[in-house]
């Protein structure tokens, strides 16, 4: 599809002659597909981060379970602080000579925040919102009624300025304007998935009382699913769209090689990840060889390259779990499909890139306590994202919104996702498998007095 849509771009701006209204005509069915993206921020948030998490509570069936927690909780940092490592040493978003890329398009941060308020609007009776957003508004009003004009940002082009000194104050101010549009709209989504962490850790703990509440967020869960499954349907004709749209109105092909140097920068992380961190931990706690481990999943490791779902390789995962590599049934029954559904170090890690490519690619210098937010955002998005195809591309927005950053952003890296997401699917599965034999060590002294008389051979589900 990307490059389809590459395809058509190249086509439309050699031959197509458009002026600037066909251009936004023709680039409309990639705008529907990042405003269904936008619009299931909230809801993806609110049931993902709520059921992920009380699941991970009412699942963690005594020790095992803890340790298997544990295991995912901290591959999945790991993998975070690589990607945030190589991103910010490699720097492929940053503008290598001083002339900048020239953003065709309004202020992102505009974008973002009223892209946001127009979300939240919609969501709620106007009053209400009116009542919430009245303050920041005015504050908004403020900091353009008193900033002349920003060098790359249409937003406040209107004035154009006419002294050096103008420009440096209101360079000054649009960034200022930059980051109090960024935190104020990264507040909002980072205070809500904390919100949803804490709820869901109270309701996994509530256990009848809360039974209720876990049946709804459950329900609407799977109903937010099936929407994100629509939006996947869709999702091809969008990305033909968004990329072809970029295409004809691409001033710089700067944003090509950037592209090219993000790729490498996450399938660099990946590999890493994936040959030196996940068997280190592998051998340094159960003392075999994890290469020779790492061999009896490469039919499993294979089919994830093939589909890109964790969930659709479950089957044979198992398999090779089980039968190439021995592994107790009573470990992979819990460790597999429970780490298929939340423990994605490949998807993580691609997440905390991408946020901070974005970032690099707006000029915006993310300070610690933003990269901090990435690395809880990039964590929690992992833990929701589907085991199913480009699911961490859908819940990449959270990431970009608990920092502010212009969610339509996300159309620079859909076009070479459909590649990424293969190579991240694989680093998830070898997690989850790496994960059961982690487990299955740590848990000798409980398996051993497990009641052997319970001889019912384990079935696993698939
Ligand atoms: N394709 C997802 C999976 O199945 C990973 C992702 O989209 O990031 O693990």
């Amino acid at each position: 599809m990307s490059l389809l849509g590459i395809g058509i771009g190249m086509l439309v701006r050699e031959y197509g002659k458009l002026s600037n209204l066909d251009k936004v005509y023709f680039a409309f069915p990639g705008e529907v597909l990042m405003r269904m993206l936008k619009l299931i921020i909230l809801p993806l948030i609110i049931s993902s981060m709520i059921t992920g998490v009380a699941a991970l509570d009412s699942s963690i069936s005594g020790k095992i379970g803890l340790r298997a927690v544990v295991y995912y909780f901290c591959t999945t940092v790991l993998a975070v602080i690589l990607g945030i490592i190589l991103v910010v040493t490699i720097k492929p978003g940053v503008t290598q000579n001083a002339s900048e890329i020239d953003r065709v398009g309004t202020s992102p941060e505009v974008n973002t925040v009223d892209a946001m308020l127009d979300l939240i609007r919609n969501m709620f009776p106007e009053n209400l919102v009116q009542a919430c957003f009245q303050q920041y508004k005015t504050k908004r009003e403020k900091v353009k009624a008193t900033t002349a004009v920003g060098k790359n940002s249409t937003m406040f082009r209107e004035e154009p300025t006419t002294t050096a000194t103008t420009a440096k104050a209101s360079e000054n101010k649009t960034q200022e304007y930059k980051i109090v549009g960024m935190y104020s709209n990264g507040i909002n989504a980072v205070g809500l998935i904390v919100f949803c962490i804490v709820f869901g850790m109270v309701i996994g703990k509530m256990g009848e009382k809360g039974q209720v509440l876990m049946d709804f967020f459950n329900a609407l869960n799977e109903a937010t699913m099936r929407i994100v499954q629509i939006i996947m349907w869709y999702m091809p004709i969008g990305i033909v769209f968004l990329i072809a749209g970029k295409i004809i109105e691409v001033e710089d092909w700067e944003i090509f090689r950037k592209l090219g140097l993000y790729m490498a920068t996450v399938l660099t992380g990946l590999a890493i990840h994936s040959s030196i961190i996940l068997p280190f931990i592998y051998f340094i706690i159960v003392r075999k060889n994890p290469f020779r481990f790492a061999m009896g999943m490469a039919q499993a490791l294979l089919t994830a390259l093939m589909i890109s779902s964790s969930s659709a390789t479950l089957p044979v995962t198992f398999r090779c779990a089980e039968e190439k590599n021995l592994i107790d049934k009573r470990i992979t029954r819990f460790v597999l499909p429970v780490g298929a559904t939340i423990n994605m170090d490949g998807t993580a890690l691609y997440e905390a890139v991408a946020a901070i490519f974005i970032a690099q690619l707006n000029d915006l210098k993310l300070d610690i306590g933003q990269i901090v937010t990435i690395s809880v955002t990039a964590t929690a998005a992992s833990i929701g994202a589907a085991g199913v195809p480009q699911a961490g591309l859908v819940t990449m927005v959270i990431v970009l919104s608990a920092i502010g950053l212009p969610a339509e952003d996300v159309t620079l890296i859909i076009a070479v996702d459909w590649l990424l997401d293969r190579f991240r699917t694989m680093v998830n599965v070898l997690g989850d498998a790496f994960g059961t034999g982690v487990v299955e060590k740590l848990s000798k002294k409980e398996l051993e007095q497990m009641d052997v008389t319970s001889e019912v051979d384990i079935v696993n589900p698939f």
